[in-house]
């Protein structure tokens, strides 16, 4: 059995301004040229089709184009809301995607909800983004013993895993599609939303995979990776290179997989790499003439940091005549702070963590009031 593994397409997703929309939609029409002529015989989206709860009908029309190619094709699907995507709304959908032979989940359920699936080959466990706070509550209204929240949102999942599992059927193919973190995938922080998210460290281990499922597909973290300790789990990564703090280099794309009883998966990348490189230059401010044409000529986009003094004429030319150039940081102002020299997420705590997101997204300092709103909103969520 052949499936295409693929995940976190983030349809509808800007980078300063940038629809990347165009990019991701002509990536997914490659997408199918790969289902049709590999001969796949499942596709598996696990989560993050699109970037927001509420995305342009572009966005939706080039996910919607996707599945009615594969029913042109007679290829079935399996899709799995991530954190990004609005889960009611996948729901709404659901029944209309598969008409399209695709089969759809917004709202984690268990096995005795309809949580596994049964096909002529075998089952599938589908298993959406489920947040630690309302997974924690969850556990957390069951029992009161001690134990971390970490701990507790681990064993809720293991919990959640072990019940989904338990619906495998022991004389077919058994997978597992989720959309979440394992304890141990390797996470390029660069700052961004990507390293925000990271940064609570709320994992599952990755012993809670079951041993029975001949794969399993994940999603959930952008770059692509067997996840180590779970030989049958990987991440298919990102289709497109999504934030310039994910990597120039790091693997990425979608994976094409054989999966038969009683052998490991055959796994292959594939080695399409879809949308515009996105690059970041570092230089001295006094550097920057002789690189200018170097810069000028990248065929994707990029940001520059500069070491040197602010200077808002530079910044105007550089928007001006270097088009692919979205982002520009000067190092040398008193508040701003190299990129490199950002602390490490896991090191902040949940305010600074924040503040750290803002400026290295949004490029703004949080205010004082957003500090207080901030605090208000952290001590509800905890109920301190
Ligand atoms: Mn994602």
């Amino acid at each position: 059995m052949r499936i295409l593994h693929t995940a976190d397409w983030h349809l509808g997703k800007t980078l300063k301004g940038v629809d990347r929309t165009p990019e991701i939609a002509l990536a997914l029409r490659e997408l199918l040229e790969v289902v049709r002529s590999e001969r796949v015989d499942l596709v598996i989206v696990a989560g993050d089709l699109f970037d927001r709860p509420v995305v342009s009908a572009e966005a939706e029309a080039a996910a919607f184009e996707f599945f009615l190619g594969l029913k042109e094709l007679g290829v079935p699907a399996l899709v799995i809301a991530g954190n990004h995507d609005a889960r009611e709304r996948l729901e709404a959908l659901a029944p209309l995607l598969l008409l399209a032979g695709t089969t759809a989940l917004g709202r984690v359920r268990l096995r005795e909800d309809g949580g596994v699936y049964a096909f002529s080959w075998g089952r599938a466990a589908l298993l959406p983004f489920l947040s630690e706070r309302r997974l924690v509550k969850a556990v957390h209204l069951l029992e009161e013993d001690g134990g971390t929240w970490k701990g507790r949102y681990a064993d809720g999942m293991r919990r959640v895993i072990q019940n989904l599992a338990a619906g495998f059927d022991p004389e077919g193919v058994n997978l597992l599609v989720a959309h979440l973190t394992v304890e141990g995938a390797h996470l390029r922080l660069g700052g961004g939303e990507f390293a925000f998210y990271v940064s609570n460290s709320y994992a599952v281990p990755a012993t809670a995979l079951p041993a029975t499922a001949h794969y399993v597909a994940l999603g959930h973290i952008h770059r692509q990776q067997q996840v180590a300790e779970a030989p049958v789990a990987w991440y298919a990564g990102s289709l497109i290179q999504l934030d310039f703090g994910e990597g120039e280099d790091a693997p990425r794309g979608a994976l094409l997989v054989e999966v038969e009883p009683g052998r490991l998966p055959q796994v292959h990348a594939l080695e399409a790499r879809w949308g515009k490189p996105l690059r970041t230059y570092r230089m001295k401010l006094e550097h920057l003439d002789r690189r200018w044409d170097e810069v000028r000529d990248w065929p994707g986009y990029a940001r520059l940091v500069l070491e040197g003094p602010g200077n808002p004429a530079l910044r105007e030319r550089i928007y001006r005549e270097l088009p692919g150039v979205l982002d520009v940081q000067f190092t040398g102002s008193a508040e701003a702070q190299p990129v490199e020299a950002m602390a490490r997420p896991e090191e902040l705590d949940w305010l600074e963590a924040y503040a750290a997101y803002l400026r290295d997204v949004k490029g703004v300092e949080l205010s004082e009031a957003q500090r207080e709103a901030f605090k208000r909103v952290y001590e509800e969520v905890h109920g301190e």
